[in-house]
């Protein structure tokens, strides 16, 4: 509706956006959802919505022409092949020190995400938000968060008997002969349906490699959870392949929102106008932080200070493998949610959770993505010669990441007489250090923000995503970015409309 006015627009889908429009909705907030991503509802010719990790297509990257997957290599091999261009679903979002994987479309991460939903450890709360009242989150909406979202623990007699978790119950027997705490990690997979899928009675999901291009099936994602609560208030509409480009003071009071229409190859189609008397910046940490690093050195929203843009981080993200012994196989069914995590938080600086290798055929290898206390925060800055946004994260930072994620396996391959895989991530190299999938700050709460995530400088802009985390959360980030958005949207509902 070219022109029309808006009472709250939300730009961006995933955690923090579902979380605001849900509750503006259900105070009687007539709220516009924009979504750079496409809508996920429809089939393509294979009768599926989501493609398979095994056979990447033109759903699964967002506007390449070759996939990038996190994992490179297998073996000595470049797994990376030709795909037609299309707005799919996987940003493997380049920086000149690091590539940020994101979700695109309704639902945001929700859609590619592992399904990893981990409150963090009370202890180290303090240091993830320092600004927050810890009863608060604790009592309140992290058990919020964790209802809505679905999150549940696997059947711990099932986890030990399944096929499909033998690759964990590998990491469990390696962790714990070195003397590592180990943890069932919570996920919002239907627990229920992957049983049945091991029974052979469902369509598979989870058993069919399904994950980072999408679930068909089992995993609740935002799909399942939040967006559907939104749609029954009647009061919420979501505009998909929308991009907002701007907002800017208007005239006559509230923001004139710029958003261009996209065709799934990219290209622009029309550009809108929409005014709204609030505007949620839910486009993620990367998305987020972009937008308002422009607008304020563009001139566009200039009182926006200088915290705008800093305190970004990849929350400590790190990725390795090991070569286990032929007489330790990991399996050929191997789950694509992972289940099992190894916390080394408190002595070493790392939680690694034990990550499939949903290849359909044994490898031999135990995979791990870490998360490691990594002090390290970058700053986007906007480049005008270029006309985007940088990001002044390097590479040589993750070497932090990686002596934390070498107090856990350095210590197991000496028990296990085993070495690191070197084939995962190009020829002969060990660690996944390219990479993020956990981008975190760049409007940091109580910085860019005030404590409740309303943005210095213009009454009237929020940020409710995970822009406003500084830069770790010390587990993965979800369940906190949504309690988190559920704390704020309460208190901006009272005191603000
Ligand atoms: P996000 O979910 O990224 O949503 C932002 C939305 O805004 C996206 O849909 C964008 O397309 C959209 N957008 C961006 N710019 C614009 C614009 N200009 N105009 C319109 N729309 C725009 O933000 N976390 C966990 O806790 N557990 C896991 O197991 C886990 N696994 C992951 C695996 C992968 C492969 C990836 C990529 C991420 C994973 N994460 C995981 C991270 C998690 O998905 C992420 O922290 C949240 O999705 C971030 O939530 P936000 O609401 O901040």
């Amino acid at each position: 509706a070219d022109g029309a006015g808006v009472v709250a627009l939300v730009i961006g889908t995933g955690y923090g956006g579902c979380v605001a429009a849900l509750r503006l909705a259900q105070a009687g907030v007539d709220v516009h959802m924009v979504e750079m991503g496409m809508s996920w509802d429809t089939p393509g010719p294979d009768g599926k919505i989501f493609a398979n990790t095994t056979t990447p297509d033109q759903r699964s990257f967002w506007l390449r022409t070759r996939t990038k997957q996190p994992l490179s290599n297998f073996l000595g091999f470049p797994i990376d092949k030709a795909i037609p261009r299309c707005t799919g679903i996987l940003d493997a979002e380049e920086f000149s020190g690091i590539t940020v994987y994101q979700g695109r479309g309704v639902g945001g991460g929700s859609l590619v995400n592992g399904g990893m939903a981990v409150t963090p450890r009370r202890e180290h709360f303090s240091d993830v938000l320092s600004s927050v009242n810890a009863d608060e989150m604790y009592n309140v909406y992290y058990p919020r968060a964790n209802a809505e979202l679905g999150v549940g623990l696997i059947d711990p007699a099932w986890f030990d008997t399944t096929a499909c978790y033998q690759y964990a119950r590998v990491g469990r027997k390696h962790a714990q002969r070195s003397g590592f705490p180990f943890v069932f990690v919570p996920t919002v997979y239907d627990w229920n349906y992957m049983k049945q899928e091991a029974a052979g009675t469902v369509p598979k999901s989870a058993l069919a490699g399904e994950i980072l291009y999408g679930n068909n099936y089992g995993k609740k994602s935002l799909q399942k959870t939040y967006l559907p609560k939104i749609k029954a208030t009647g009061r919420v509409t979501i505009s998909p392949l929308h991009k907002v480009t701007s907002v800017a003071p208007a005239a006559g009071g509230g923001y004139a929102v710029t958003i261009d229409q996209i065709n799934t190859t990219g290209d622009t189609l029309t550009t809108k106008t929409v005014t709204a008397a609030k505007v949620f910046f839910a486009a993620g940490s990367v998305g987020t932080s972009k937008l308002l690093v422009k607008l304020r050195s563009t001139g566009v929203l200039p009182n926006l200070n200088n915290e705008v843009g800093k305190g970004w981080g990849d929350n400590g993200n790190v990725m390795c493998g090991r070569a286990n012994h032929l007489w330790d196989p990991t399996g050929p069914l191997q789950s694509s949610i992972p289940t099992a995590g190894i916390d080394n938080w408190a002595s070493g600086g790392a939680f690694a959770e034990v990550a499939p290798l949903p290849t359909g055929i044994e490898t031999y290898a135990s995979f791990y993505l870490s998360i490691t206390k990594n002090p390290n925060r970058a700053e986007f800055s906007w480049n005008a010669a270029a006309g985007k946004v940088d990001l002044s994260w390097q590479t040589a930072w993750k070497q932090t990441s990686i002596t934390a994620a070498k107090t856990i396996f350095d210590k197991i391959n000496a028990k296990e007489g085993t070495i690191y895989r070197t084939d995962l991530f190009g020829v002969y190299k060990i660690w996944g250090d390219h990479l993020t999938y956990h981008p975190l700050g760049g409007a940091v709460l109580n910085k860019a923000t005030d404590n409740y995530g309303r943005l210095h400088g213009y009454a009237g802009l929020y940020v409710i995503d995970g822009a406003l985390i500084p830069g770790n959360t010390s587990v993965n980030p979800f369940v906190t970015i949504t309690a988190l958005a559920e704390r704020n949207i309460e208190k901006i509902i009272a005191t603000d409309l």
